[in-house]
């Protein structure tokens, strides 16, 4: 009997320094070497896609284009219903009740440091949606950049306290610890976990 023992190894061509320059395997249409799908995965290999299923029937359970919208703007009862609404239709259900509370929260409520007044705050705010930049630089608020994306170090819910009790200039409730209750800030300066340098760039559990 003869015995034919087909053997894939797992080749790299490498240039002169000893660096890999292609893969040969990973182009062959078959899962081999150390591949964890075809022509894909592993030490050798581009990353595999991540195939995601969206079969099925989706309900929406929550949503948070701009943290603290449904904290700050949320009403007694209408928390879940906020959640629950699609983008699209939440300016004409929401903006009326977002104005109201806004004024709730500082009744003496003019305008703030990104010139927003009541009805642009009710306006922009009840479309829970995170705007973002094509051509500019990306941040939630860095003083000349408003609402432009949103930078993962960046404290959004200071920005949110700022707008609805700083005032115009941003100095309103919080110009005198001792006789102003101080409230554009949250005490809250930074993530408890340093965020990843790379995808996906979020901070691990702590
Ligand atoms: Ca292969
Ligand atoms: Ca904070």
């Amino acid at each position: 009997m003869i015995l034919i023992a087909l053997v894939f190894v797992q080749c790299k061509d490498d240039d002169d320094n000893d660096n890999a320059i292609y893969n040969h395997t990973c182009s062959d249409g078959i899962q081999n070497g150390k591949e964890t799908g075809i022509d894909c995965g592993g030490p050798d290999c581009e990353p595999c896609s991540v195939n995601f299923s969206f079969d099925g029937v989706f309900r929406q359970e929550d949503q948070m284009g701009r943290p603290g919208v449904n904290l700050f703007f949320g009403v007694e009862g209408l928390r879940d219903s906020i959640n629950l609404t699609a983008p699209h239709n939440m300016q004409a259900r929401f903006e009326v009740v977002f104005k109201d509370k806004l004024m709730v929260l500082d009744s003496t409520f003019t305008s703030n440091v990104i010139g927003f007044d009541a009805d642009d705050m009710a306006r922009n705010f009840s479309k829970d949606v995170l705007w973002v930049s094509y051509n500019g630089p990306t941040s939630y608020f860095n003083g000349s950049e408003i609402l432009t994306g949103r930078a993962l170090g960046e404290d959004v819910m200071d920005n949110m306290l700022l707008w609805i009790f700083g005032g115009p200039d941003g100095t309103k409730n919080n110009n005198d610890p001792d006789t102003e209750p101080m409230l554009i800030n949250d005490g809250v300066p930074a993530n408890d976990a340093s965020f990843l340098s790379t995808f996906p760039y979020l901070a691990p559990p702590f």
